[in-house]
């Protein structure tokens, strides 16, 4: 299957190191980014990339690493995959701008329409195009605002949803992503996550929406509230799952209150969980859902989709952007949709999920750092604390992450407090390639990790 998805001319599906890491190249590089490069963007790894496939990097030395990041959640069907090659490539040679606001094209409504399919819910539902999942959530907080003539977003700790102003007044973490970038947007509320591992014992998903609904309507006011927002699974959080029943009595909340819920699925749609949504997992049907990164195998595209009744509410020409629903990303996503559906990719992140976790279960056993296994599909994390407690080891998640980096495999990290190994591998992966990357990992815990 791989073979088939990554194409007869791609990379081998390998991990290979012919150098030190970095290499000279990717070191000779380095000295020239910072030169030049501001020092305020990062990067995980320190190899410059020269070629991708499937599920590998090829760096500028000639080293190839298993991905287990997919560039943040992005090249759920592969890097370069083939269908989304030849689509940009037969688009970009058609045209490759015309503005949609100016001269409209086919594959923008075609995007839409795919979104109108594959978003929870049967109802009448519209959308519009963006560039970044920033840009969807802006855009989403301006229809509820504008829909219901009401102000207060409520969103919860550990939340992530990007990094421009309004939506860094969203995200909850300071360190790296608002210090000293205020003031923040206002009439931003933040309320309790359901966060199983560190709330108390046996605090079902009921409890932990009452304990946040009971802040908003003593704080706030059920009146004064435009929109819930959400991610189904936090992503840069850490990958918390909330409990069974949290994401329904939220919803249910919005229903009851006439707020609009808003599912940020930018990191967990397009087949990453499991399901097309993650909010499919509870039925949960949301009124607006913003989608980026895996929606268009890694050219930026971000969408807004919801109940034809608010996304009509606006004003026509008060939504927009110069690229927003470009046509060669939308010809990627188009491309990148109908790869999914083709090969059963939620499948995939299925069997990933099963592949993965007896073996995470397993540093759970070996390991008394790890202290909570958890995600769904190809979204899987381990949480890491000092022994017989919950307090955070962001360190040794370094540590084990940068092991795993010069071993040739690509790991992210996440979380509040730093201490969250993340796993998001391509969803074409191949099985012997996951289980090498693995093996790479069960090394790094054993060599750094403190044994039971
Ligand atoms: N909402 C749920 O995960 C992006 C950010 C990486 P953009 N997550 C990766 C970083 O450090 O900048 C994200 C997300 C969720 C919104 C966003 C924002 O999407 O495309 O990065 O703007």
């Amino acid at each position: 299957m791989t073979d088939l998805l990554t194409g007869p001319d791609t990379l081998p599906q390998e991990r290979r190191l012919v150098t030190e890491v970095p290499g000279p190249r990717s070191r000779e590089l380095g000295a020239r980014r910072a030169a030049t490069v501001s020092s305020a963007v990062g990067s995980t790894l320190p190899v410059y990339v020269e070629r991708a496939g499937g599920g590998v990097l090829v760096d500028v030395d000639g080293n190839s690493f298993i991905d287990l990041g997919s560039g943040i959640a992005v090249t759920g069907v592969g890097n370069a995959a083939p269908a989304v090659v030849a689509a940009v490539q037969e688009q970009v040679a058609a045209f490759t701008h015309t503005c949609f606001m100016v001269a409209p094209y086919e594959g923008y409504v075609a995007v839409c329409e795919e979104l109108a399919r594959l978003t929870p819910g049967d109802h009448e539902k519209r959308s519009a195009l963006f560039n970044s999942g920033a840009e969807a959530v802006e855009n989403a907080v301006k229809v509820a605002r504008h829909a219901t003539g009401r102000q207060a977003v409520v969103v919860f700790d550990h939340a992530y949803h990007g990094r421009t102003n309004l939506t860094m007044a969203l995200t909850a973490k300071n360190m790296p992503y608002k210090h000293g970038f205020g003031p923040f947007a206002g009439e931003v509320y933040r309320v309790p996550m359901s966060y199983p591992f560190r709330d108390p014992e046996g605090m079902t998903g009921e409890q932990a929406a009452a304990r946040a609904l009971a802040l908003v309507e003593t704080q706030v006011g059920a009146g004064n509230v435009a929109a819930v927002l959400i991610e189904p699974i936090q992503g840069e959080g850490g990958f918390v799952v909330p409990a069974p029943g949290f994401l329904p009595a939220l919803a249910d909340w919005c229903r009851r209150s006439g707020a609009v819920f808003i599912a940020d699925e930018i990191q967990t749609g397009f087949c990453r969980t499991g399901d097309w949504f993650a909010c499919e997992h509870e039925q949960v049907v949301p009124d607006l859902v913003t989608t980026a990164k895996g929606i268009a195998g890694g050219l930026p595209l971000a969408g807004l989709t919801g109940r034809a009744d608010l996304m009509d509410a606006c004003h026509t020409g008060g939504l927009g952007g110069t690229y927003g629903g470009n046509p060669v990303a939308c010809a990627a996503a188009l491309a990148t949709i109908r790869t999914m559906r083709e090969r059963e990719l939620a499948g995939a992140a299925r069997a990933l999920e099963a592949a993965m976790l007896p073996r995470l279960r397993g540093l759970q056993e070996r390991s008394g750092a790890v202290g909570d296994v958890r995600g769904r599909g190809a979204m899987l994390a381990v949480e890491l604390v000092r022994p017989g407690t919950t307090e955070p080891d962001a360190e040794l998640t370094a540590r084990i992450s940068k092991a795993c980096h010069a071993q040739g495999v690509v790991t992210l990290t996440a979380g509040t407090f730093g201490n969250v190994l993340r796993f998001l591998p391509p969803l074409v992966i191949g099985q012997e390639l996951l289980g090498e990357a693995l093996d790479v990992l069960d090394a790094a815990f054993d060599e750094h990790a403190p044994a039971r």
